[in-house]
């Protein structure tokens, strides 16, 4: 570590601050971003409360009306999964499907989405912007995810939210999609698991029943096809390491815009 912009002698002392570390770590992810991961996986003594302290003021991506809305909203990637775990449930109109949220929590559970429909719903028109060279603006209802992740309790060594999706691309036990956030993307306002899309029902081509929207990202991240939410303390432990399916690919892992 000692290469790095901040030591982790130096991340450590902050931590003796409390919110300091973890305000820290969310400013110097925008000036060292490729070191982002090490960084953050140093950082041991921050606390759940330090990281809702994080909240106040993050800036939000911007907004639009309904004007602005694009005719087309392309569908890219995973259009339909052939997974058969996935089929089965589609093939139900997805009334068996059910989120699990597990990981450093305290209480595990299984959401329906009448569950998630129960939740205060937030709306947002946004723009997606794909690394491929695209963008669409859109319309996303569904809960905050910073409320959920609230409620089962997350544990105070808690520091990624990993999004486990129904698409395996690569044919081996490696190639389902996945995708990771930190907290700070995790409990930010419009961070929320969209199951409406442009008024209707999220289709399959866009993730149904259930897709993630973290609007300060790039398409990518945007996980499609929820089927299990893990609130873990590293990320190296998934895939081939590095925090999601493109990113164990060549792509930043922290792909803000
Ligand atoms: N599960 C899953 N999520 C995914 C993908 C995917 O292939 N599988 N593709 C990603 C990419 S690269 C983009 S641009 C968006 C596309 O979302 P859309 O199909 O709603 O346009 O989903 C992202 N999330
Ligand atoms: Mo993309």
């Amino acid at each position: 570590m000692s290469s790095k912009i901040l030591s982790r002698r130096g991340l450590l002392t902050a931590g003796a601050w409390g919110v300091g570390a973890v305000a820290l770590a969310g400013l110097i992810r925008y000036l060292i971003a490729p070191n982002y991961l090490e960084i953050l996986e140093s950082a041991e003594n921050a606390t759940f409360a330090a990281q809702r302290a994080l909240l106040a003021g993050q800036p939000l991506a911007r907004e639009f009306s309904e004007a602005d809305m694009s005719p087309i909203f392309k569908a890219n990637g995973t259009v339909l999964p052939d997974d058969p775990a996935y089929q089965a449930l589609m093939a139900n109109e997805f009334a068996d499907w059910r989120l699990r949220i597990d990981g450093l929590v305290s209480n595990p559970v299984d959401l329906t989405m009448a569950d998630l429909k129960r939740l205060p719903q937030r709306t947002q028109i946004t723009r997606h912007d794909c690394v491929e060279g695209w963008s669409a603006i859109g319309k996303w209802t569904g809960p905050q995810l910073g409320e959920i992740l609230q409620s089962v309790g997350m544990a105070p060594n808690a520091r990624f939210v990993v999004f486990h999706c129904g698409d395996n691309l690569g044919g081996g036990s490696n190639g389902f999609y996945y995708e990771s956030v930190d907290l700070v993307d995790a409990f930010h306002p419009q961070t929320i698991l969209a199951h409406t899309m442009n008024d209707a029902p999220l289709k399959v081509a866009h993730g149904a029943p259930l897709r993630l929207r973290v609007e300060r990202q790039l398409g990518y991240k945007h996980a499609k096809y929820l089927m299990r939410i893990e609130v873990t303390d590293r990320v190296t432990h998934l895939g081939r390491g590095k925090g999601g399916y493109w990113e164990d690919r060549g792509y930043e892992w922290y792909a803000g815009i």
